[in-house]
């Protein structure tokens, strides 16, 4: 699929064409993995952020309740998460002081705990970090290291992550897949981007090598400085989905719960996603980041929900066997 024909799905409204696109969007899954969907355990260990970014709930600025969890907290929790059946632990942070004073030496062993005596992947989130940390992380045995870039336009950059380096980020990214970690790059839609914003971010996702690629829609956040800025159309969320399968069929691409909550997953599985993120286990007191409690402590945003509405489309959850193999393809 070349610019153009990127550019013109991402401006249509032209319903019929863009559930061809879903449609074929989905084979492509089922050719590259059949009936499996992959599943990732959310802990957003700590809510504690030295950052400003102009989108988020947790950004320093905001008089918000955080929280810090403990070791045995977050082992606990990542236990429980893989009992459950995820394939992958997602250890997720606020850029943390606590944390940044000690050079994640606690991060690096909770990896270890994870990755030797649970046998489970495991990915960090950890913010920008020095090179040293990625080394480190890298040691500790570290699978991924996600790092959103949100848009690359370095204008539009600058305005939602205020007071941060578009290049230090960046950097970080690459040298984490240089240090043999798998990648994750990530965008969000609605923040002001325009269609030509989205198709570079779409091809540059590719050019960096990264392994999982992501689209989440903007939730407003109450108390933030884009608290009254629109709330995005999720129809884009879900092209941007079925372009990204299409550009790179072999990729993870998630299906984000926190976004609108165990409601949204069958349009976003049906779009051509082939992995659900941010699973929580229901009253373990931890959050989700965009909609932070949506469907939590119900129990809605667990492998067993979403197990049932799988198997009601024809699909299930893979075996984290299953995902190791595909990891490695
Ligand atoms: N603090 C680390 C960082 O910023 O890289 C890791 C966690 S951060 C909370 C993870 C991602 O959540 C962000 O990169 C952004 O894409 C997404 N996010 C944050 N606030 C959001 C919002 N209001 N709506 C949608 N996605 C959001
Ligand atoms: C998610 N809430 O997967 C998580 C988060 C961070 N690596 C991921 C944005 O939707
Ligand atoms: Fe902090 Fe990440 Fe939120 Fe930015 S997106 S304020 S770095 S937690």
């Amino acid at each position: 699929m070349n610019r153009e024909e990127i550019l013109e799905y991402l401006s249509t409204n032209d319903r019929d064409k863009l559930d061809k696109l879903f449609e074929s969007a989905r084979n492509i899954r089922t050719e590259i993995q059949g009936d499996k969907i992959f599943a990732y355990g959310f802990v957003y260990f700590t809510t504690y952020c030295r950052n400003n970014c102009n989108f988020c709930y947790y950004r320093n600025s905001n008089n918000i309740e955080r929280y810090r969890k403990n070791h045995d907290e977050i082992i606990a929790t990542a236990e429980a998460l893989i009992q459950s059946g995820v394939n992958l632990i997602d250890l997720t942070m606020g850029e943390d002081p606590e944390y940044i004073r000690e050079d994640f030496a606690s991060v690096c062993s909770l990896i270890r705990e994870i990755k030797t005596g649970k046998d489970t992947p495991v990915m960090i989130s950890p913010g920008v970090v020095a090179d040293r940390v990625i080394d480190n992380l890298a040691d500790a045995g570290c699978d991924f290291f996600a790092l959103y870039q949100e848009t690359h336009n370095r204008e539009l950059f600058d305005r939602l992550r205020v007071g941060q380096s578009y290049d230090e980020r960046m950097h970080a990214k690459l040298y984490a897949r240089e240090k043999g970690m798998y990648i994750e790059e990530g965008l969000l839609a609605g923040v002001g981007e325009s269609d030509e914003d989205i198709a570079d971010s779409l091809m540059i996702m590719g050019e960096i090598g990264a392994r999982q690629v992501r689209v989440m829609s903007f939730v407003p956040q109450e108390g933030s400085p884009m608290e009254n800025h629109a709330e995005p159309d999720r129809l884009k969320e879900l092209v941007i989905i079925a372009l990204m399968r299409h550009l790179y069929p072999n990729a993870l691409i998630p299906a984000s719960l926190d976004v609108d909550g165990i409601s949204g997953l069958k349009d976003r599985i049906n779009a051509g996603a082939n992995l659900i993120t941010s699973i929580i286990p229901p009253r373990s007191g931890f959050m989700g980041v965009a909609h932070n409690t949506m469907d939590v402590d119900e129990g809605g945003r667990t492998v067993e929900e979403a197990a049932s509405i799988l198997n009601g489309m024809g699909l299930r959850i893979a075996t984290t066997d299953e995902y190791k193999a595909f990891l490695e393809k």
